[in-house]
């Protein structure tokens, strides 16, 4: 049973809304989830997020609050037991926000044009990437997760490269996470699929790979 009044709307293959499952999930709390078709929002969805209009949105007690990382914040203020999910030291949480909005602005940017180039140009592009991606990987220096000895904010932050980026390599016929170029974070991969909060929540890879198979076709074609 869902604890009254918690719900989700997100869309299962949106690497954001599963920030906010994990969250949810590492702290035990349970949830209503509602899926959304994004080319047709529901009322409930532009009623709560009339701003962006975007997933996800999590309603606690009858109140929306939108955006993954402010709902990952607002989870770890309001259920305070549990797993901790930002880290207790005021410099330490400086650090995790700094590299979330690195990965957020710099790394998902470099990411995304992987997507949709083909040959030399899409070589160019793999090796931007790999570029930011070394550089967020120094924050795994000496640390099982980025969060220390336990999944943690940056984690849950960057944790969908792990699930997702497998299956954009896999559609576009890119390597970019490998054991030679980056191998902390290939390692950290493996150990952050294997806690069971993450495991539990991530969509089905073969059904992942068929959409972005489709999206990726149509971004070609209509290039
Ligand atoms: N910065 C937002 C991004 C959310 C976002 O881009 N959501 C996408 C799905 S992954 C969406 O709702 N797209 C529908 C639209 O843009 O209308 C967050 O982290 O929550």
């Amino acid at each position: 049973m869902a604890e009254k009044g918690v719900k989700v709307f997100g869309m299962w293959a949106s690497p954001m809304v599963i920030r906010v499952e994990w969250a949810l999930r590492l702290k035990g709390v349970e949830y209503e989830y509602v899926d959304e078709d994004l080319a047709n929002k529901s009322a409930d969805l532009l009623r709560y997020n009339p701003v962006t209009k975007k997933v996800p949105v999590l309603v606690h007690g009858g109140k929306p609050i939108a955006e993954s990382t402010i709902i990952v914040e607002y989870i770890d203020e309001a259920w305070k037991g549990g797993h901790p999910i930002m880290p207790a030291d005021p410099y330490e949480r400086a650090q995790a926000r700094f590299w979330a909005r690195y990965a957020e602005d710099k790394c998902n940017a470099a990411l995304y044009p992987i997507f949709t180039t083909t040959g030399e140009a899409q070589r160019e592009v793999v090796r931007e990437a790999q570029r930011c991606l070394k550089t967020l990987e120094a924050a795994l220096e000496g640390r099982r997760f980025f969060g220390g000895d336990a999944v943690g904010y940056l984690d849950i932050v960057v944790g969908w490269l792990a699930h997702w980026l497998p299956v954009i390599e896999e559609v576009s016929g890119a390597s970019v996470v490998t054991d030679e170029e980056l191998p902390l974070m290939k390692a950290w991969f493996g150990r952050f699929l294997a806690v069971d909060a993450v495991r539990a929540a991530l969509p089905d890879r073969d059904r992942l790979l068929a959409a972005n198979k489709a999206r990726r076709e149509q971004l070609l074609s209509s290039a």
